[in-house]
């Protein structure tokens, strides 16, 4: 695979963000909604022993010093609050965030809906007048930088100013990694327009509202069947000529089910390493699946260090 001089990737590897956190700024206040799992304690411990984060662990207090105590975690310094219904440790967590009392939200052993229910309370939640929507980065082994994929939890069936507004998140979360300017394949299952697929419809007006700086900071080309976003080679052999196939740094989903089986297929079948968040709230939120590994919890508390 080519690789673009004038757009060169900046991260490979997941654990290239590291080196981005500063090891010696403030620590960011954790509040973690439901902290009684086993992998968001082990990575929220590594995070809290390398000085990135202070942790407010809210839920059940009995089942959170068990599993410290199991694991020999020493958590002195950092606050457990008992709290027992997993509505309400939800609500204290996003209340201390609204109130400015934690920088970062976590999801712990708790629903994703029910989590981003409490995110959008009009009375006490993170909202800001922008569309919320979930961002995942991955480290694929065949693959020759990390690769953003959007929205593949958040939005279900997102219509083109939800797009927008997708696409602009993802976009702002690039440029703080350092990417000037990422390049985002809109997904089809077809690189042709096609009327009776929104997708695709959608993927062209997304192309020319970018053409004509209506959504800027990037470069936008679709519709892009995966294979054309991934491989240059795959483009070109369907006679695509496009900039962003075989250099994508950010894919877009038409919908979540497109883009939660991606995301299952790439962790499942490819071993890729993931790390996701929530972005476009008042703060950034820490939102992995219970299955994900402790490694992409870790990865993903870096993340919203650096958010
Ligand atoms: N950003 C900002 N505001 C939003 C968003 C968003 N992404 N989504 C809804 N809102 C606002 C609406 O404008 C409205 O004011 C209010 O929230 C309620 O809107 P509803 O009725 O459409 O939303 P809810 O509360 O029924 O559901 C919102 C969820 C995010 C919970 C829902 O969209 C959802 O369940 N998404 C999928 C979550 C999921 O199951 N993920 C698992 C895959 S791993």
């Amino acid at each position: 695979m080519t690789e673009n001089p004038d757009n060169p990737p900046v991260f490979k590897q997941l654990r290239d963000l590291r080196e981005l956190v500063n090891p010696s700024g403030p620590r960011k206040r954790l509040a973690v909604a439901v902290a009684q799992d086993e992998f968001s304690l082990d990575a929220i411990y590594k995070a809290f022993r390398s000085g990135v984060v202070d942790p407010v662990l809210i839920g059940d207090e009995d089942q959170i010093l068990q599993l410290a105590r199991d694991k020999n975690y020493n958590f002195y310094g950092a606050s457990v609050v008992d709290v027992m219904d997993p509505e309400k440790a939800v609500e204290l967590a996003v209340r201390m965030v609204h109130d400015g009392r934690a920088d970062i939200l976590m999801k712990g052993k708790v629903p994703t809906p029910v989590l981003l229910k409490g995110v959008l309370n009009r009375d006490w939640g993170l909202r800001t007048g922008r569309l919320l929507s979930h961002f995942s980065l991955f480290e694929v082994d065949t693959y020759h930088k990390l690769i953003g994929l959007t929205d593949v939890a958040m939005n279900i069936a997102p219509n083109l100013t939800d797009k927008i507004a997708i696409v602009n998140n993802a976009v702002d979360y690039m440029h703080k990694l350092g990417v000037a300017c990422p390049k985002v394949a809109v997904l089809g299952a077809v690189e042709m327009v096609n009327e009776n697929m929104q997708a695709t419809l959608d993927a062209a007006l997304l192309s020319k509202m970018n053409q004509r700086d209506q959504i800027k900071g990037c470069l936008i080309d679709g519709p892009l069947a995966f294979d054309n976003a991934v491989s240059a080679e795959s483009a070109l052999h369907k006679g695509i000529r496009s900039e962003v196939a075989g250099d994508t740094d950010i894919l877009l989903m038409p919908d979540i089910e497109v883009g939660n089986v991606l995301y299952k297929s790439l962790v499942w079948f490819a071993k890729a390493r993931v790390a996701s968040l929530v972005l476009g709230a008042s703060a950034p939120i820490v939102l992995t699946s219970r299955s994900d590994s402790e490694q992409s919890k870790l990865d993903s508390i870096l993340m919203a260090a650096l958010a």
